[in-house]
């Protein structure tokens, strides 16, 4: 097939998901064209003869205060469709992705080629942005007049219908890990020069945005780290970097916390963890806590969204209400001070992270691919393309 990924280049979950998505489909013999405003940041390490990548240019033109990106967007999808001969396209997040592709599908219909589009939601599309009043006909609209959608949760495929009153079939593809990439790996170097007096090492990884209540973070390990000599390690970077900071020096605890930034290898980082912290106030399904898991990390999240499809209360780690950091925080001391209950506690981590091994969910987008063409009566294209 000849496959076209709309995505945020960014470091964000579903920019993430959707590149490693390309990059497997590439692996299978596809061909992967990604359409975006920068090349991915998990494309930039590699380079694969079946993946191409189409920037879409935005006129800055003066008197555009706000650069049209979803005309932009649409223009070029046109373009790279017609051009590439794509067979299908992929969207991940909704805004502006799902207009734009209803946009590129009437004009091109116009031109007598047909290109069908499927929508995957990833979460704030849906529960944060989509729900601005304003977004909402569009998002709505074109979410429903997707060939396919599919969400990345099923409290997303939820939250979804009961908000967007959407009638068409949404399929739930969970979010999925590289089990080969993230594992355990013997980094006790690495491990011994974070955690020189054999600490226990807390890690937490976000965009740093409110979303993610970074600084219940802190609370939390201010309470494990009372108790418990403990290291906090902060991956990302984002809005709320300054305020969690200043949280950290007021609380005297500035020495123990490492701010790491953006991180490439985060598979480098998540092996030498005893816990992740994810007390996000929502998350659709928590890709973070996943790659967490799948390296042998115990996760104390919140119970919120997709979360309790991922992180299973008392087998792979624990979870409270949100804002609850007094219970996120017992959890955690009761977790790093018995050894047989944190190894335990590791190794269901990883039992769960593997159901979610990217080779249980892969088939389950070309199957969905498979279904769309042959709807779209291009079944042909399926059997020919895949080279
Ligand atoms: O987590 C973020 O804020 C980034 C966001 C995105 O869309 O880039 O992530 C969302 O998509 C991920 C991949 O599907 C999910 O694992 C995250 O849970 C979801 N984030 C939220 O729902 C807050």
């Amino acid at each position: 097939m000849r496959i076209g990924i709309v995505c945020y280049p960014t470091f964000g979950g579903s920019g993430v998901l959707a590149t490693e998505l390309g990059k497997a489909l590439a692996d299978q013999g596809h061909e992967v064209h990604f359409i975006t405003y920068k090349q991915p940041a998990r494309l930039l390490d590699s380079f694969h003869e079946r993946i191409f990548y189409h920037e879409v240019n935005v006129s800055n033109y003066p008197l555009f205060d706000y650069p049209p990106y979803e005309s932009a967007l649409a223009g070029r999808l046109v373009d790279v469709v017609q051009n590439e001969k794509l067979d299908l396209l992929h969207l991940h997040y909704a805004i502006p992705h799902a207009a734009a592709a209803f946009m590129a599908k009437q004009i091109l219909k116009e031109k007598g080629i047909s290109i069908p589009y499927i929508t995957t939601l990833h979460g704030t599309d849906i529960t944060l942005v989509g729900k601005d009043e304003t977004f909402k006909p569009l998002v709505a609209f074109s979410i429903e007049q997707s060939d396919a959608i599919t969400t990345v949760s099923e409290d997303l495929k939820r939250e979804t219908i009961q908000f967007f009153g959407i009638q068409k079939a949404i399929d739930v593809i969970h979010n999925f890990v590289d089990l080969k990439r993230f594992r355990k790996h013997n980094k006790e170097h690495f491990r011994k020069a974070i955690a020189t007096e054999n600490e226990k090492i807390v890690i937490h990884t976000s965009n740093f945005r409110k979303v993610k209540r970074v600084e219940d973070v802190i609370h939390i390990f201010n309470k494990i780290h009372s108790q418990i000599p403990a290291k906090l390690l902060l991956i990302g970077d984002g809005p709320e970097r300054h305020n969690v900071e200043l949280l950290c020096r007021n609380l005297g605890i500035l020495e123990h916390v490492r701010f790491l930034g953006k991180q490439d290898a985060l598979e480098e980082i998540l092996t030498i963890g005893d816990l992740f912290l994810l007390p996000s106030e929502t998350e659709s399904f928590g890709l973070s806590a996943l790659e967490a898991m799948a390296c042998m990390v115990p996760v104390i999240s919140t119970n919120a969204g997709g979360l309790p499809e991922v992180n299973i209360h008392g087998k792979t780690g624990y979870m409270a209400d949100v804002g609850d950091v007094e219970s996120m925080g017992q959890y955690g001391i009761d977790l790093l001070s018995n050894p047989v209950l944190h190894q335990q506690m590791r190794e269901n981590a990883l039992m769960q992270a593997k159901t979610f091994d990217i080779k249980y969910i892969l088939p389950k987008y070309t199957a969905l691919y498979e279904r769309v063409l042959l709807e779209n009566g291009k079944s042909d294209c399926f059997k020919n393309c895949a080279r």
